[in-house]
């Protein structure tokens, strides 16, 4: 038995007490409960003594003292909080040797008095039967779970909220439409039912299986991925119980001081991400107050040399590392480069400019790096602060940094010009450097290795064709049709990707080799995993051209998905889109009810619901309000107290 058994006393914190479950025979119960009494007994008789030996047995030191020939007396040191408080912290002062032996005395009778008062309380305790100490156990217990959770639901600084217009409705026009949007609203029914019944708090669903499912982004840990990255999805479809549900189970089971090592970027934009829009949406401070919790969890990560924060944190110890595949002990571009949007959000939430700093930080240190051909290559070494491989993508591994540098502008009111300006040279770049047109007319994004260009398109470099039409308002000299009709020839590439499958499902990523155009040519290249990229491009389109070939394209996609990925129990991955007669991969990934599902949602709704002019949409389809920071800092913002 350690000390803490002694803490019921206090009444201050749970002791560790293991009563064991019911099934423990009686007598095993009982001996283990007044064996931990009497030890507790004798202990805090023990530390009684020692207490009062301690501060009123002759001290030679303290006598010696006297010699200094200033005082010959002690008196209670009363000018500072602590010493007054503790009748045991004495100084040198005066010549009153009488008053001090009658305090001396008077405190010895005190801890006489409280001594014997624990000793009778501690009697009284064991003439109860063992449910009753029992009982009074669970109730510290319970006391104290109640504090812990009126501390976690303590309001922070109320600061503005920006303008949430459109919420809710986006009710559309004709019937036809609407059966549609009701039909993806049935289909994230049958999403979030299943991981309801069959993985409910684990991170995501094995659909076939029908049981919960992990991957390492997430550690070992059990953190609700599905209910987190859902939330905002199922409030927008008016799936209020659902959203409920969700929300109890945070609020009751998500922590995050967990042993557990997992992605900073995948938390930040699926966690973080969720947790703030979900805070928007609702107003429910719950949501607010764990993605700050969480944050706070992801800053040990940005202890490196350099500022460039690791891949993966322990949210328990903070220690941070590298992927081992990754080039040269690298920090990835797109994972420490898509931070910014939620970073300045828990700035402004909290008042507190940490989060803000550290984004800025790693902006500074990549305006100021050479940049091959003016291209950001993927890999950052956060001890040396030197590019790794020279490997750029927009696909994977780079996407996401170029989205944040666009959405930070937006999101920020189009204030952030710094944030502008670094997009519009980047993405000058990869036009001249990436971005080719094939034999047959594709436009594609190819990736650049070692000074050669890959003709290889990515599923995940299909949301830039939705990238350069958002950002095409603003463009350099006026270049806002040149970047519709680039994202337009994307969204036509991706689709062909689709097109051009058995399934209509579109694979991994494609090639652009002699004949060989928008399809998958390695077995382990042809894949879906329910992913949103090729969707979230034909809603962009859709909102900025309102040409209804969009809206057709995703109703293709839509059906496929529903004819080939849906099973019993929920919505699977197929691992080859060129065979008729599909294999499942058995996992429903979060992404699913984050991203694809949404934004099939709001393909078939109308444009008042989630305004672009008002909302941002994160890398996860997570949408954050427009902040108007004009004339403030984050890391002083007025706005703020
Ligand atoms: C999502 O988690 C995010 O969109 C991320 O930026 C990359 N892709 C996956 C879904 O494909």
């Amino acid at each position: 038995m350690t000390t803490p058994a002694l803490l019921p006393l206090s009444g201050r914190r749970i002791p560790p007490l293991n009563l064991g479950p019911p099934s423990f025979p009686h007598h095993r119960a009982t001996l283990r409960l007044s064996e931990k009494f009497i030890l507790l007994l004798i202990l805090s008789a023990f530390i009684t003594l020692c207490f009062g030996a301690f501060f009123f047995l002759p001290d030679s030191s303290k006598h010696k003292r006297f010699d200094l020939g200033l005082e010959d007396v002690l008196i209670p040191h009363v000018d500072a909080g602590k010493g007054a408080k503790n009748p045991g912290v004495f100084l040198i002062h005066g010549p009153d040797e009488h008053r001090h032996r009658e305090e001396e005395e008077r405190l010895r009778n005190k801890i006489r008095a409280d001594h014997e008062k624990a000793l009778e309380e501690a009697k009284e305790k064991l003439k109860k039967s063992r449910e009753e100490i029992r009982a009074e156990i669970q109730t510290e217990k319970n006391k104290v779970v109640q504090e812990m959770k009126t501390k976690e639901k303590k309001p922070l600084p109320a600061v503005p909220i920006p303008n949430l217009i459109g919420t809710h409705g986006g009710d559309p026009e004709d019937n036809d439409l609407r059966e549609k949007r009701e039909k993806i609203k049935e289909m994230m029914k049958h999403a979030w039912d299943n991981y309801r019944i069959y993985g409910w708090g684990h991170n995501e669903l094995r659909p076939i299986a029908r049981k919960g499912h992990s991957t390492n982004i997430f550690g070992n840990s059990q953190m609700g991925a599905t209910i987190v990255d859902a939330l905002d999805t199922l409030y927008i479809m008016g799936l209020h119980d659902e959203f409920r549900d969700g929300q109890k189970w945070i609020e009751n089971n998500l922590d995050f001081s967990v042993n557990s090592e997992v992605s900073v970027f995948e938390v930040n934009i699926r966690f973080i991400g969720g947790l703030l829009a979900a805070y928007y949406l609702s107003g429910e401070e719950i949501f607010k107050i764990k993605a700050v919790q969480l944050a706070e969890k992801l800053l040990p990560a940005f202890n490196t040399p350099t500022g460039i924060p690791w891949a993966m944190v322990n949210l328990k110890s903070g220690v941070g590392r590298n992927w081992g595949w990754a080039s040269a002990g690298s920090s990835i571009l797109a994972e420490f480069g898509t931070l910014h949007m939620e970073f300045v959000h828990l700035s402004y939430l909290t008042g507190n400019p940490i989060y803000y700093k550290k984004v800025m930080h790693i902006r500074k240190l990549l305006q100021k790096m050479d940049r091959p051909n003016g291209l950001y290559p993927n890999y950052l070494n956060p001890r040396t602060g030197r590019w790794g491989q020279y490997h750029t993508s927009v696909g994977g591994l780079g996407d996401s940094f170029y989205e944040y540098l666009l959405k930070a502008w937006l999101m920020s009111d189009k204030t952030d010009h710094e944030a502008r300006k670094m997009y519009d040279d980047a993405i000058e770049a990869i036009e001249k450097h990436l971005i080719r047109k094939s034999r047959g007319g594709l436009t594609f994004i190819g990736e650049w290795k070692n000074g050669h260009l890959e003709k290889k398109m990515g599923h995940l470099a299909c949301f830039a064709g939705g990238m350069f039409v958002l950002g095409a308002d603003g463009s350099r000299m006026d270049r806002a049709g040149h970047y519709l009709e680039l994202g337009a020839e994307i969204a036509r590439t991706c689709h062909e990707s689709y097109d051009r499958t058995a399934l209509k499902l579109g694979p991994e990523s494609f090639k652009f080799d002699g004949a060989v155009e928008a399809v998958a040519v390695r077995q382990a290249e042809k894949y879906y995993i329910l992913r949103p990229e090729v969707i979230e491009t034909y809603w962009y389109l859709w909102r900025f051209t309102h040409d209804p070939r969009y809206r057709e394209w995703g109703w293709e996609a839509a059906l496929a998905i529903e004819k080939y990925c849906r099973v019993t129990g929920g919505f699977s991955g197929v691992k080859d889109v060129y065979s008729s007669t599909p294999t499942h991969d058995d996992v429903q990934q979060s992404f699913f009810l984050a991203e694809t599902l949404k934004y099939l949602y709001l393909l078939f709704s109308s444009d008042d619901l989630l305004p672009l002019d008002h909302w941002v949409f994160n890398t996860e389809a997570h949408p954050l309000p427009v902040l108007h920071l004009a004339n403030t800092t984050l890391s002083r913002n007025p706005a703020v107290r």
